[in-house]
This record gives structure tokens, C-alpha cells and sequence, in this order.
């Protein structure tokens, strides 16, 4: 609402989607049927490998020109990881669905609410801090995926390193430059080609995911670093304004709870 004025067309379009959402529907949260029926990818249970090898690292520094490998570090060991069964958006939250839920609960809007590069209905939400992503899950009944469950959906259980398998291909995500046709985000699920094993889209660039882990050093991890314990959240597959080295689906990328960045986004998971 207290965007009245400053975006008359855009609220129009919020308040059409959420009139029409909101038939039927039943849910103890009040949230339209529009959001409550995004469609989820159900992750079967069973073991997938988490994290990289020494070898893996030595294939991405010699791949990308890196200039440390310390950047890597952080995704060591490589081990094997069980995880139930559950749910997770196959897109990421775009900005009509979370415009919607601006309206309906009178929360902050994002950062960039009113910025044309970011704010098309179909292109991610970005501008939100960790809190926020939260509790727009939880407003769905939903919450944040694990670390675990973000990456297991992205690389399925073959220890691949990207979503499509094993090579950096640039046309098959959103990433820094132009290949893929967009500079900036692009909207949700535009990129096919670069669906994970279980059909979940855009893990590999358009935004940075918010998880709902701290950025902690994994059981076994040797690597000294200042920035892990109670500081970062971890945000995970890179995105339009990074590499494809950053795209794996391995990589583990941190932010301050608080920051509100235009490459940064969400997507939600569930219990099965
Ligand atoms: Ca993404």
C-alpha cells in the first residue's frame, strides 16, 4: 500500500494478481493461491556427494585461469551426504510474488522495487536481506532449503559440477556478459538448458540464493578462514554479475544478513 503513487502500475498489477489469487484460498496464512501453488520439485531421498576434491579444485584454477586456490578451499572435502526426502521451488521467488506479499502483509518492499533493470515481473526479487527471504517462506507455510538440500537439488547425486554436468557452458545460465542475452537478471526459468537432474531451474546464475545455513567450515574442512562461524549466511549458484566458476553448484558464497544486494535472491524449500 505505501506504495501508492510512487508505482500506480505495478500495484495495479500486484493488486490483479492478488484478487485473483486470493479465490479459494484456504490457507491458515492467508496467502494468495497464486504463491501457495508455485510449483515445487520433489528431491527423492538418498546420499548425494557435497563439496569438492583437491582434484576438482586443481581442474577449476587450471579451467578459469584462477589466480588463487584459496578462493576454494572452502568447498573441501568432498563426502557423502543422506538426506530425506523434501521440496523445493523450481524457480526462484520473482518479484510479482514477492510485490504480492509486500502488499498483503505491509512488509518492506525490496531494495530495487522501482529500478527497471530489476523489477519485471518474471525476474527474480532481489534487494532482500536474509530475515526477509526467511519470513517470506514461513508466511507460505514453507522455509529456506539447507546448504545441503540447495545443493544436492542443483547437482543431483553424481557429483557433477554444474547443473547440466561437468563443463562451464555460459549459454546455459545467466552469468556475467552477454552470451546469455541478459546483463542484468533475467526472468525465472528462461534457461532450460540448464535445469538440474530433478528439473529445478536456474541453480547455476540469474541470483545468488540465500540458504538457510551460517557459513561454517563442513566436518573435515581444514581451510583457516576468518569468515567462518555465526557472521554470513550462505548464498549459493552464483549469478548474473559473476563467473561461471562461481556458477558450481559446489560453490559457497556468504553475505551478511543484512544486505540487500541486486544479485542476491531465494528460493524456498519444504518438508515431504
Ligand atoms: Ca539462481
Amino acid at each position: 500500500m505505501r506504495l501508492l503513487g510512487r508505482a500506480a502500475g505495478l500495484v495495479t498489477l500486484v493488486a490483479l494478481f492478488c484478487s485473483a489469487g486470493a479465490v479459494g484460498s484456504a490457507s491458515a496464512s492467508e496467502a494468495p493461491a497464486a504463491l501457495l501453488e508455485k510449483k515445487m520439485i520433489f528431491v527423492p531421498a538418498g546420499k548425494f556427494t557435497m563439496g569438492i576434491t583437491p582434484k576438482d579444485i586443481e581442474w577449476v584454477v587450471e579451467a578459469f585461469h584462477s589466480e588463487s586456490r584459496e578462493w576454494y578451499l572452502d568447498e573441501l572435502p568432498a563426502r557423502e551426504v543422506d538426506l530425506k526426502g523434501y521440496w523445493i521451488d523450481e524457480h526462484e521467488v520473482t518479484f510479482i510474488e514477492y510485490m504480492v506479499y509486500v502488499n498483503k502483509t505491509g512488509a518492506s518492499p525490496p531494495k530495487y522495487f522501482d529500478n527497471p533493470r530489476f523489477n519485471g515481473r518474471l525476474q527474480p526479487v532481489v534487494g532482500i536481506g536474509w530475515k526477509e527471504a526467511d519470513a517470506y517462506c514461513r508466511w507460505l507455510g514453507k522455509r529456506l532449503p539447507t546448504e545441503m538440500e540447495w545443493e544436492k537439488a542443483a547437482r543431483g547425486a553424481d557429483a557433477r559440477r554444474y547443473p547440466w554436468g561437468n563443463e562451464p557452458e555460459p549459454t546455459r545460465a545467466n552469468q556475467r556478459g552477454l552470451m546469455d542475452n541478459y546483463r542484468y537478471t533475467a526472468p525465472v526459468g528462461d534457461f532450460p538448458e540448464g535445469k538440474s537432474p530433478y528439473g529445478v531451474m536456474d541453480m547455476a546464475g540469474n541470483v545468488w540464493e540465500w540458504t538457510a545455513d551460517w557459513y561454517k567450515p563442513y566436518p573435515g574442512n581444514e581451510h583457516v578462514n576468518d569468515m567462518y562461524g555465526e557472521k554470513f549466511r550462505v548464498i549459493r549458484g552464483g549469478s548474473w554479475s559473476s563467473n561461471m566458476d562461481l556458477a558450481r553448484s559446489s560453490v559457497r558464497g556468504k553475505a551478511a544478513p543484512d544486505q540487500r544486494q541486486d544479485y542476491i535472491g531465494f528460493r524456498c524449500a519444504k518438508n515431504s
